[in-house]
């Protein structure tokens, strides 16, 4: 398999500035305050509430509950940053310990297909991958497969021109003819990574769904391992709702890597360890705020820090 070239690529940490700084830190004042004060059963409700609040859902909740009243039994004396302590660790026990290296190496030609519900952030977040791998020196393109909503491919060419990449330019109305000319040109024109939008849809569409997977087998037809990444983007202001609608795109479409957006827009965090702990499905990119640069690997560590 070719894999692009990589030697000469700048070092990843000087394209990563620190953006987690921008998460609220409600939890952890919350949290400060809460155990400021002598935990009685009133205590805990209020801290069972506030992890509620955090979109962590009944069975994490139900798993930190029963951890911090063992060590509550256990240490007695145990004062506010204690049990602060505690959080962290045990918040970060529910992410792997072998965590791959991101972002993800990709094969030469890759196709990485990014999908989800309307308004969750895929153009914005194609955008800053074609902006993020063009600065590693590779070659994107970025294809147009959302030919549902009025001006969408307008707006991906917006985002093509800040990133400085091509976009395929198709006159075809079916998102699968699209994806098939992009792989098509992806190879005449060497290529690196080509980037697909697609339209926002809601699951009771179960027609534009379909779509999905009709798009998938087209792919496959030039390129027996593509799509490389389904790339769900998963807006971190939704919480249970967005989880629900991350399952259904699952029956459908082999979700191999999540996209968290608007983090710096919501004080909740928990939806993260969701995804990860229940679903299974690793979180690649972060992203936090609406310009060309706020995006990130994801990173469990200084992601758990942030809310701290
Ligand atoms: N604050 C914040 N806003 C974001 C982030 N990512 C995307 N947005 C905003 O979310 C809105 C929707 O973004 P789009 O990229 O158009 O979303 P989409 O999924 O392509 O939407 P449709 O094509 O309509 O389905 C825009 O206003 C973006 O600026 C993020 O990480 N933080
Ligand atoms: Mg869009």
């Amino acid at each position: 398999m070719e894999v692009c070239n990589r030697k000469t690529v700048p070092p990843l940490f000087s394209l990563i500035k620190d953006k987690y700084k921008k998460i609220k830190k409600f939890f952890l004042h919350s949290l400060q305050d809460l155990f400021s004060k002598p935990m009685c059963p009133e205590q805990w409700e209020r801290l069972e509430e506030l992890l509620y609040m955090q979109d962590l859902g009944s069975n994490l909740v139900k798993e930190i509950m029963d951890g911090i009243l063992a060590y509550h039994r256990e240490f007695k004396e145990a004062k506010q940053a204690d049990y602060i302590r505690w959080m962290k660790t045990r918040m970060l026990t529910f992410f792997p310990t072998q965590r791959e290296p991101l972002p993800r190496v990709y094969p030469k030609r890759a196709l990485i297909l990014v999908v989800g519900v309307n308004g969750s952030g895929k153009t914005t977040t194609i955008g800053r991958l074609a902006n993020f791998y063009q600065k590693q020196n590779q070659k994107i393109l970025v294809a147009p497969a959302d030919t549902f909503r009025a001006a969408a491919k307008e707006q991906l060419a917006i985002w093509a021109k800040r990133a400085a990449v091509d976009m395929v330019e198709s006159p075809s109305k079916d998102p699968s003819g699209v994806i098939y000319e992009a792989l098509q040109k992806g190879v005449q024109g060497d290529y690196d990574l080509i980037i697909a939008d697609t339209a926002g849809r809601l699951d009771a569409k179960v027609e534009l769904m379909r779509e999905l997977e009709k798009v998938i087998r087209t792919a496959k037809k030039l390129n027996v391992e593509a799509p490389h990444e389904v790339l769900y983007i998963l807006d971190a202001t939704l919480g249970q709702n967005g989880l629900d609608q991350l399952k259904t795109f699952m029956q459908f479409c082999p979700v191999t890597g999540i996209c968290l957006t608007k983090m710096d827009g919501t004080a909740k965090g928990g939806v993260a360890l969701r995804v990860q702990k229940e679903l299974k499905i690793p979180i690649l990119w972060i992203g936090l705020g609406e310009g060309l640069e706020d995006l990130q690997p994801f990173d469990a560590n200084q992601y758990i820090e942030s809310l701290f």
